[in-house]
């Protein structure tokens, strides 16, 4: 399934939420509500993380959901996995964003998964808007290669990104570590590049 694919699920789902939640909300008001929003996120898979978020965008949940992976023969020796993740801000029962990520047709190590320690809710910049960071980690291999490593932090509706590769120890050496941030970090604050990169060291050694 494409990004494309998944998007267009999403929305579907979205729109049948949007459906069941106006039918809700003839119904007595106990029913509705932000957690409709995050019980459906949460069904797509396991929740790794949650955090509860205010701000001038509203209340509601940043939940991290990582999908089991589907194993399935493709032809060669190994079998072939495909892996999705999700991350999804919730506020006042409107989604605010979405992050999906994927590794399909794997047939080595399959890695994609979230930092469950590094979601974090800041305002750094004391305007009234959360930034909210991610960090997750993927790749398929079948040495230790550095797997890639992508930091997002999203203020309100606008998303950040730092993409690079995780640091690996091979004894004599260190192998990646390096990365690369997008034109919204190069651009923004200089609080936030400092914290993405704070983040980023933090999460950034393999072994
Ligand atoms: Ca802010």
């Amino acid at each position: 399934m494409t990004i494309r694919q998944l998007g267009a699920l999403a929305a579907s789902a979205l729109l049948a939420a949007s459906a069941l939640l106006a039918c809700l909300l003839q119904a007595p008001p106990a029913f509705a509500g932000p957690a409709s929003s995050f019980a459906q996120a949460a069904s797509r898979g396991s929740v790794v993380a949650s955090k509860s978020c205010t701000d001038r965008l509203g209340s509601g949940e940043v939940v991290l959901v990582e999908e089991r992976e589907r194993e399935y023969a493709c032809g060669g020796d190994a079998p072939c996995r495909d892996k999705y993740i999700h991350a999804y801000r919730f506020a006042d029962d409107e989604q605010i964003w979405q992050i999906n990520d994927l590794v399909e047709e794997c047939d080595f190590d399959l890695t994609l998964e979230f930092f469950p320690q590094a979601l974090r809710i800041t305002d750094l910049d004391g305007d009234g808007l959360s930034e909210i960071w991610v960090v997750y980690r993927l790749g398929c291999f079948n040495d230790i290669s550095p797997r890639d490593m992508k930091l997002i932090m999203y203020e309100g509706r606008k998303k950040h990104a730092m993409r690079g590769v995780q640091l690996v120890n091979l004894g004599e050496r260190y192998e990646g570590g390096e990365y690369k941030m997008d034109a919204a970090f190069r651009e923004g604050p200089e609080s936030f590049r400092r914290y993405a990169k704070n983040l980023w060291a933090e999460f950034v050694k393999a072994n």
